[in-house]
């Protein structure tokens, strides 16, 4: 196969989801800088993300935040209506286990049972609502820990932790998957019961066959090694799915590519290596988790999208065969340069190709601020109260 070839069956295969909560007003711990264009309701985060998708041909699906998008008594043909007129459909659904008072302490680890059983609870009605709504994945991320040492009994925690996901579980429908994701700290700060991969994938063995682990690439100490997390469960076949991000010191949640696009390339050639070696696809949902604080929202996602292809491109065009030659024959500087060759090769010509063969604009962005959708909405939407819906 030629290199555009390979980009372009590489690209044909590759999705990825944005999340509504990227569309709406965010901020930082000290507060929010509010943009007239940002999204208020679910119908113009729909509008916002089929905007991405019209121009970039890859974002086909949207993923909801339970407690901001679809509160309780939300129909489902509400929703579904907005996926029909804006051409995307709900993507994973999020729980939301960090924003009411009672969860001060946690939620599932929570030390009183009727704390839990709430925390079980909402679970359950997001299982229901990803059924009703036609949506595969539930993603679970965490915030329960402590800021103290000795306040949190970390093994009876654990052990409600492990209880209510297998609950959970039991709940799913044979198709549904939930994806449990880690983070070493933030909101708290002295432990988190979800802290690393290693207990997000003893956690999900423990729930059942349909749970995975979810890695959101802020969510890892700097310098930790990625793409060897990434390349263990994917031989473990407990890779469920992907956060994107960049950052350049903790959980900053800026555009995925921005800081080191090197890594975000490493972590796809793994990918890309365990396809090649196996020959099968590997079933991995590809999500953006990003709020944008400074840049505006809409032109912000087209950019991640865009980044997310180019780099995917590259590690589609790595040379396996001569990598894997190079490693066994222990020749280093060539098995290096089969990566770094890839990397450097400018697969925007490609890109362009793809996007013609599919009746999209060449350049997305240029698209995008072509159609005049921005200052409409910024019109529209300008002097109106922000609403939640969002992280901070
Ligand atoms: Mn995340």
């Amino acid at each position: 196969m030629t290199p555009d070839a390979c980009v372009a069956a590489a690209l044909d295969n590759f999705h990825i989801e944005l999340p509504s909560w990227g569309f709406a007003d965010t901020g930082t711990r000290f507060g929010k800088f509010l943009q007239a264009a940002a999204a208020r309701t679910l119908e113009e985060k729909f509008a916002d993300a089929g905007q991405v998708h019209a121009v970039t041909g890859c974002c086909p699906t949207l993923a909801l935040h339970v407690l901001w998008d679809v509160p309780a008594g939300t129909p489902p043909a509400v929703v579904q209506g907005l996926a029909q007129r804006y051409g995307v459909r709900p993507g994973s659904i999020n729980p939301n286990l960090f924003q009411d008072q009672i969860y001060k302490h946690g939620s599932l680890a929570n030390e009183r049972a009727e704390v839990r059983q709430a925390a079980l609870d909402h679970l359950l009605d997001s299982v229901r609502i990803a059924t009703d709504l036609g949506a595969r994945d539930l993603s679970l991320w965490f915030a329960d820990g402590s800021n103290y040492p000795g306040t949190a009994n970390l093994r009876a925690r654990r052990a409600w932790m492990q209880a209510g996901l297998q609950q959970m579980h039991r709940a799913l429908a044979p198709t549904q998957r939930m994806l449990i994701e880690y983070k070493p700290f933030e909101p708290a700060f002295y432990h988190t019961e979800i802290a690393d991969w290693g207990m997000a994938l003893l956690l999900a063995r423990g729930a059942g066959a349909q749970a995975r682990v979810l890695v959101d690439t802020g969510h890892h100490y700097a310098g930790q090694n990625i793409e060897q997390i990434v390349a263990w469960l994917l031989s473990e076949n407990m890779l469920g799915g992907f956060h994107f991000n960049d950052r350049r010191y903790a959980d900053d949640d800026l555009t995925l590519g921005s800081i080191d696009p090197y890594q975000v390339f490493r972590i796809f050639t793994e990918i890309r290596c365990y396809e090649w070696e196996t020959g099968s696809v590997a079933d991995i949902a590809y999500m953006v988790d990003q709020s944008h604080n400074l840049k505006g929202k809409i032109e912000a996602m087209i950019q991640t999208a865009m980044t997310a292809q180019e780099l995917f491109a590259k590690a589609a065009i790595v040379d396996f065969a001569t990598l894997l030659q190079a490693q066994r024959e222990q020749r280093l500087v060539d098995a290096e340069n089969v990566l770094k060759d890839a990397f450097s090769t400018d697969v925007r010509p490609a890109l362009r190709a793809w996007r013609r063969g599919r009746g999209l604009q060449e350049d997305p962005l240029a698209a995008f601020r072509a159609g005049g959708y921005l200052e409409r909405i910024t019109l529209e939407r300008a002097g109106r109260a922000p609403s939640g819906g969002s992280y901070a």
